[in-house]
């Protein structure tokens, strides 16, 4: 037996294993999405308006959320209008592709690491993942050779410090941090201004898990944020909101809160393994207008999947 396969091999390996996780990440929405679609493409309804019904009653099912399943099945009544559309088969088809087209015209462009350092302030209500995909992202980059630094600027509890200090170490990255209690505004501008200094790739922020409805807190990010842009003008380059999976449309008004006071770039939708309603992904890329730069579909460090909208489509609908 031979353990030096060729490089390609290992590329087709890797990316095999990626995907499987995925797929089995993404089981619970697969089994209410493709498995609700694959009892329609078998049942008695030919394609037309009793169809349209059952297609609607599956996407609300896997909470793609009442804005987003009128418009695909409105694409979906045109394309058979306009005859492009004749059987079953060509239903789940035209479906497969408006989903991905949903994920991909708000994929807009990545430019991470095109400046250096790199800022990223990382927001989100309590317990949604934002520490864990810190630590998850830091191990990914160190990995790829990158000069990673932590802030830690949850200084609400002090086991948040802890837990960035543990991922800084278990990784071998430098963690600016200062006592539970500090002004977080203190450690983020400690943290960029030594991640300038030190001539570092990339800067995670940590944040304190807040409510989007509470005032005083949103205004402390606001501040977070403006302290950043002073010590390196143009950052954060990139603000991170992060979004449990397992509440579902809930994540939509949350979202729009947090895009409202913090002017997000992009969103991480972590817990997708728990949850049958991964289908809420669709809805609020589509009314944030934003992109998915990570998926989380286990705890696992790489559980943390960089998104591809035809990979996710895919691992939604493979048997
Ligand atoms: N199953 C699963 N669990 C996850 C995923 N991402 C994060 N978690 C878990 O969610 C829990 C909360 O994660 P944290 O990273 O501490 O969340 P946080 O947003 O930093 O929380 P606060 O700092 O309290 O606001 C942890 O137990 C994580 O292991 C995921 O993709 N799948
Ligand atoms: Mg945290």
């Amino acid at each position: 037996m031979s353990d030096s396969g060729s490089e390609e091999e290992v590329v087709e390996e890797k990316k095999s294993g990626f995907f499987s996780r995925l797929k089995s990440g993404l089981a619970k929405t697969r089994n209410s999405l493709a498995g609700g679609i694959e009892n329609i493409v078998h049942g008695q309804a030919k394609v037309g308006p009793e169809l349209m019904d059952e297609l609607e009653e599956v996407l609300i099912g896997a909470d793609v959320g009442i804005p987003t399943t009128q418009f695909i099945l409105e694409e979906l009544r045109t394309g058979v209008a306009e005859n492009r559309i004749r059987d079953k088969e060509g239903v789940v088809e035209a479906l497969k592709q408006v989903l991905i087209r949903i994920l991909e015209e708000n994929q807009g462009e990545d430019n991470r690491f095109t400046e250096k350092p790199h800022i990223i302030l990382v927001i989100g209500v309590n317990g949604s993942g934002k520490t864990t995909t810190i630590g998850k992202l830091t191990q990914k980059w160190k990995n790829d050779g990158r000069q990673v630094i932590l802030g830690a600027g949850d200084t609400f509890r002090a086991a948040a410090i802890e837990q960035m200090l543990i991922w800084a170490e278990r990784v071998g990255v430098p963690c600016i941090h200062q006592k539970s209690g500090a002004d977080p505004s203190a450690v983020a501008y400690d943290a960029v201004q030594a991640a300038v200094a030190r001539k570092m790739d990339v800067a995670l922020i940590d944040t304190a898990g807040r409510l989007q409805t509470n005032t005083n807190l949103m205004e402390e990010l606001k501040k977070v944020k403006r302290v950043i842009g002073k010590v390196l003008p143009g950052a954060p380059h990139e603000t991170l909101l992060i979004l449990d999976a397992t509440i579902g449309q809930n994540s939509v008004s949350q979202a729009k809160l947090f895009h409202d006071a913090m002017e997000i770039d992009g969103l991480v939708m972590t817990k997708l393994d728990g949850t049958a309603k991964g289908g809420v992904l669709f809805n609020i890329t589509r009314e944030l207008n934003l992109p998915v730069r990570y998926i989380g579909v286990g705890e696992k460090a790489d559980d943390l999947q960089e998104f591809n909208a035809k990979d996710f489509v895919d691992a939604l609908f493979a048997p």
